[in-house]
């Protein structure tokens, strides 16, 4: 809580009551002929046409999945198609007031919002700027199967250019808009302000949030819109979302123009199903979804239901509440009624809802009702409407024919490149700063406290004695830290950080202290305790053109954060076809001394997931070279650090940790000290357990210990550890991690692959006990210790004269502990 802020016992403490305001429902009530004078005829077919093109689209894909043909023409697509047939009135509502800089973020369901964002777009831009933006995506390989033979306005070509690019990418093809690597549930294109859509339900829930900061915290125009669905409401990312999206603090602390509200509409897409539950009266209690926003702030997100059946009532309340959004009073939550007449998919068989429901739905299905209304204030005419099926039907029919031909339409050639996918996963840039603009900074940054401090400390941590300087005095893992990502922030404009206590605290650990004297509110702020949120707002905030530097405070809270860390984060550059980066460093800290839900070594899990860069340095100075080089990158990192050493001094590099900017390449490990009989391997702070093991070895048996310190886990250069091998023909390989299944075990059958011939014995993998992490009292039973690494040896590779081993390294006990699962 920010001093500024008192609590007042007094205050706080009286009794009362909390009022809530009526939330409306439905009340949109004008005729269409009283929005004659509202809408020109123009306007008035428009939206009649883009609802119709995202019917006849869903038409054939659902036709396609049934019938393996559309008009006659056969195709069959094997991946998903969740349609919106009966949603269309919903996605042209919510589309037709918004910009091309608003954003729309949406769900698995989302062609029929692909559409009518990209349709909205087309009638906003010039000519000029369609032409560029087709003609840039992909070197123009989007647009020349629909622009070859094209006769007719830009604008015609744009619509064929977005229905041919989604098509082509729901159906895995090269020309698609993402390449065919994201398909029909993850389908978008950015310069028509369509934004990830995601498969994961309420994915997209905390990562809109992160675009809509991005937009407030670098002025830039426009809003974001969350589709999400109506059983996404359930979904953890979804609650932190809205949680991160109303903290008071945005009106209550940050400053100048930056005070107000996130410019969001949260835009649930309310066809009153989760596959087959029914959200109002079985699977929520919310009866109707727009109540929820009572309970997020004292504006109750300005939240309404809204008639999502009539296009005219979804554009009426857009207007409203954009008019909010842009008084900084958002964000905002519509609750969209809808209903969708398809399946779940194609092949649901509806078991869950009764023919007479659907059947009624269908009897004010809103595209006939919306024409007859048309017809009926002679606003168009029957033949008028008729013309736009037919120009669409034949629309749709020839994308189709193209995106399904091979010649025109190729899925990526694999067989040529067949490292295509994986060199799409990372990109591998370098890049000093993502804008080009002065930073806003609260000083200039060598009046800052903390750097002052710093100046007067021993850069290296022993004087020429060899004795080691006072703690106080000396240059820590944490100051090494603190330089480059203030450094950063001195660079980076749009560089932000958040956690839990990164503001007033200085950082749960202390790395932060001084941040907060630099930097304004909205560069860095305390989250609330979110950790889903913390990751997926950043990941929305680097999809947009940001850089961001969110905090796990322990290791153990990963698992919160489970589906932005393992399915967004890591995902989103090679699913977009390389259109988006993602600059985001996750500061995770792991523990020890606080037992086993604050103590554990999760390096492997997002070692596991494909897309992921992964540190872990034990040093200041690889520390700060290490962050720099994270921050100077465009992939998203898992940047580890041990609790168990921040306060550690410099003892390797001789020259002590350098004042200037340098990095250290992720991926490369480092030679700490050099020996000749064994290779230890360490990841993590387990290295300052490896010196005192090698201590051992040199004094009780004369062995000379090489010290390989892994610095990084993904990527990870084996050269120096085969290199080492050869010399050594023995090695260790030791980390906090719990040994199953850790990147430990990866390193040792990596090695024994790569350096069999020179090898005396099998790799030896001292990680943690398979158990609980237990109190710091037991830690030692727990965590490899010296003595471990001493008595493995013994056991596994070369028998120690006289040794009298205390832990049991031997075959049996190895083979026991398997079967017994410990
Ligand atoms: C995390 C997660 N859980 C379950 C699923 C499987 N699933 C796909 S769609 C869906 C229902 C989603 O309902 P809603 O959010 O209302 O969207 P709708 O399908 O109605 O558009 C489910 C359970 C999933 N994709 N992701
Ligand atoms: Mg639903």
């Amino acid at each position: 809580m920010p001093k500024t802020q008192f609590i007042n016992p007094s205050e706080v403490r009286k009794s009362g009551q909390i009022d809530f305001q009526p939330i409306p429902v439905n009340q949109y009530n004008k005729s269409i002929k009283e929005e004659k004078e509202n809408f020109s005829k123009d306007e008035f077919l428009k939206i009649y046409h883009d609802m119709v093109v995202i019917r006849e689209f869903e038409t054939m894909l659902n036709l396609i999945k049934t019938r393996g043909e559309y008009n006659g023409i056969p195709y069959h697509h094997p991946g998903p198609a969740h349609l919106s047939i009966g949603q269309e009135a919903a996605a042209v509502g919510m589309a037709y007031t918004l910009d091309t800089e608003d954003f729309i973020f949406g769900s698995h369901r989302s062609h029929g919002e692909i559409l009518a964002k990209g349709l909205s777009a087309i009638n906003k831009l010039d000519d000029e700027s369609l032409q560029k933006i087709m003609e840039s995506h992909f070197d123009g390989k989007t647009l020349a199967p629909v622009k070859s033979g094209h006769k007719g306005t830009t604008k015609e070509l744009a619509i064929k250019f977005l229905v041919y690019g989604t098509l082509s990418e729901i159906f895995a093809r090269e020309t698609g808009f993402n390449k065919g690597l994201g398909g029909s549930m993850h389908a978008f294109f950015t310069p028509f302000g369509v934004y990830p859509n995601n498969a994961i339900v309420g994915g997209s829930g905390d990562i809109a949030v992160g675009a809509a900061l991005f937009k407030k915290v670098n002025r830039k125009k426009g809003i974001v819109v969350a589709n999400i669905g109506d059983a996404s409401m359930a979904c953890g990312p979804v609650w932190e979302g809205l949680t991160f999206a109303t903290m008071a603090q945005y009106t209550e602390l940050w400053e100048g123009d930056m005070k107000g509200g996130l410019p969001l509409i949260v835009n649930i897409v309310n066809n009153q199903y989760g596959m087959g539950g029914q959200t109002s009266g079985e699977t929520m209690g919310y009866d109707i979804a727009a109540r929820i926003g009572a309970g997020l702030n004292a504006n109750q997100m300005h939240s309404e239901r809204v008639d999502g059946y009539n296009p005219l009532a979804v554009i009426d309340a857009y207007r409203r509440k954009k008019k909010v959004i842009q008084d900084k009073k958002g964000p905002v939550l519509l609750d969209v009624l809808t209903y969708r007449f398809s399946g779940h998919s194609p092949s649901d068989a509806s078991s869950y809802r009764t023919k007479e429901e659907i059947e009624a739905w269908e009897e004010q299905d809103s595209i006939i009702w919306f024409g007859n209304e048309l017809v009926k204030a002679e606003i168009a005419t029957e033949a008028e409407l008729e013309e736009i099926k037919t120009k669409t039907t034949t629309i749709i029919s020839n994308s189709m024919k193209l995106a399904i031909d091979d010649e025109i339409s190729p899925h990526m050639d694999m067989d040529k490149y067949p490292n295509l996918i994986g060199e799409m996963m990372l990109s591998n840039r370098s890049v000093e700063k993502m804008e080009d603009r002065k930073p806003e900074v609260n000083l200039p940054i060598e009046e800052n406290p903390r750097v002052r401090q710093i100046s007067k400390k021993e850069r290296f941590m022993f004087d020429e004695n060899g004795e080691p300087f006072s703690k106080i005095k000396t240059y820590a893992l944490r100051d090494g830290l603190f330089e480059a990502i203030i450094d950063r922030f001195y660079k980076d404009p749009t560089l932000i950080a958040y956690g839990e206590e990164n503001r007033d605290w200085g950082g749960a650990f202390a790395v932060y202290r001084g941040l907060t004297e630099a930097l304004p509110y909205h560069r860095l702020f305390n989250a609330p305790i979110s950790e889903g949120a913390i990751v997926g707002v950043a990941i929305g905030y680097a999809m947009c053109g940001g850089r961001a530097l969110p905090e796990i405070m322990y290791c153990d809270f990963l698992g919160r954060a489970g589906d932005e860390v393992f399915n967004q984060l890591p995902k989103w550059q090679a699913m977009s076809g390389n259109v988006l980066k993602m600059p985001v460093v996750i500061r995770v800290s792991v523990g020890s001394k606080y037992g086993a839900q604050h103590s554990q070594d999760w390096t492997a899990l997002p070692a596991h997931i494909p897309g992921l860069k992964v540190v872990f340095p034990a040093t200041p100075y690889d520390a700060k070279g290490l962050m720099n080089a994270a921050l100077q990158g465009t992939d998203p990192v898992v940047f580890f650090e041990s609790q168990r050493i921040y306060d550690i001094g410099e003892m390797f590099h001789k020259e002590g940790v350098p004042e200037e900017y340098y990095e250290i390449p992720i991926g490369e490990p480092d030679v700490k000290t050099e020996g000749k009989d064994v290779t230890i391997l360490s990841i993590g702070a387990t290295l300052y357990r490896v010196l005192e093991a090698a201590k051992i070895l040199e004094e009780k048996y004369n062995l000379s210990a090489e010290i390989i310190d892994a610095r990084s886990l993904v990527p990870f250069n084996y050269e120096k550890v085969i290199e080492s091998v050869k010399k050594t023909g023995r090695i260790v390989i030791t980390g906090d991690a719990p040994a199953r299944c850790s990147f430990l075990r990866d390193l040792a059958s990596n090695i024994t692959e790569l350096a069999f011939d020179y090898l005396d014995a099998p790799p030896v993998v001292i990680g943690s006990r398979n158990w609980i992490t237990p109190a710091h009292e037991l830690e030692d039973y727990f965590f490899p210790q010296p003595e471990w690494i001493v008595d493995a040896i013994h056991h596994k590779i070369l028998p120690l004269e006289n040794h009298e081993p205390k832990n049991d390294f031997s075959d049996e006990e190895q083979m026991d502990r398997n079967a017994r699962g410990i």
